[in-house]
């Protein structure tokens, strides 16, 4: 049996009782008595970035053999316990990449544009009364990413149609990416560019990456996107930095303990808030889904799997 750590998608669960019997554990008040009751008969767990798979629940699944992540992000996922089990994992990259990408810059033109602070402006009837402020221009900015995989390429891709000029950190330089420039310090690369994207996967060393110093290297003109992880950005610090005018605005799809989002965010113009959606497309999401699906079969059919991490 397949067991659902959260709910998903509808899409997601048919696939998935189409080919599986599938427990639901949200549906079960007694965590205990389910385990002890079906704990054996589960072969595989799909979580995703908010439901994770930790040691506690590898522990009580004797029988398990892999976990399919609705999710390119693994820090929900207790890979090592994972590979001491000998449990499989996968992830659902590739197919989110560039809706994650168009939302990042999506995210960078609402900050400097004004876009929702414009919108509201409309809606209220203020046009009919007051005079609009002028917003910053985006092309031509210099760009900054932190984390140059997969979404920082298509994120750099995509800046290069804006004539930006491209900066980047990540734990190697690229040889093949030689247009843009590489940093071997996120302060460095914060102090050379306007706009700083957080594009990195969450690790133990990328955790609070963008921090106070960062923050103040970026200052008063800079603009912190974060597409990746809300626990990459040092949180308190970003929000005092906003409140005090140190930073000049921000984006944010990720927060460090979503859904709560600090509330001196609320008051301020400068600053785009999302309930992390950027794969949150139809197009995208049913690829996900088709990928946690497919991924299980292979493994099920011994086959090799379409996306393996451990
Ligand atoms: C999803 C994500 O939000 O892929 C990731 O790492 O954070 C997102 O695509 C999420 O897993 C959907 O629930």
């Amino acid at each position: 049996a397949v067991l659902m750590a959260c709910p998903i998608s509808r899409y997601l669960e048919q696939e998935l009782e189409n080919s599986f019997k599938v427990f639901k554990i949200w549906q079960f008040e007694d965590r205990n008595q389910f385990f002890n009751t079906h704990g054996k008969s589960i072969r595989a767990v799909v979580g995703n970035a908010t439901a994770g798979v930790d040691a506690e629940l590898i522990e009580s699944l004797p029988k398990l053999e892999i976990v399919s992540s609705y999710s390119v992000g693994l820090d929900k996922i207790d890979l090592v316990k994972c590979r001491e089990k000998g449990v499989r994992v996968t992830n659902t990259p590739d197919v989110l990449t560039d809706d994650v990408a168009d939302l990042a810059i999506g995210l960078t033109l609402a900050v400097l544009r004004r876009l929702c602070e414009s919108d509201r402006y409309v809606r209220s009837g203020k046009w009919k009364k007051g005079d609009y402020k002028l917003t910053t221009k985006f092309t031509g900015k210099s760009v900054g990413i932190v984390g140059m995989g997969r979404i920082g390429t298509a994120i750099a891709k995509r800046s290069e149609a804006f004539n930006c000029s491209i900066n980047y950190h990540s734990r190697t330089q690229k040889p093949n990416l030689n247009n843009y420039k590489y940093f071997p310090s996120v302060i460095e690369l914060a102090s050379n560019c306007q706009i700083l994207i957080v594009a990195c996967s969450l690790t133990e060393e990328t955790r609070h990456i963008v921090n106070r110093e960062v923050i103040n290297a970026l200052g008063q003109k800079g603009v912190v996107i974060n597409i990746g992880r809300g626990l990459l950005v040092d949180e308190p610090e970003l929000v005092a930095a906003l409140v005090e005018g140190r930073l000049g605005g921000a984006g944010l799809d990720v927060f460090e303990n979503e859904p709560e989002v600090p509330e001196e965010l609320f008051g301020l113009e400068n600053v785009v808030l999302l309930p992390h959606v950027a794969s949150g497309t139809v197009e995208t999401r049913k690829a996900m889904a088709d990928l946690v699906v497919g991924n299980l079969k292979a493994h099920f059919m011994n086959k090799p799997l379409l996306s393996p991490v451990v």
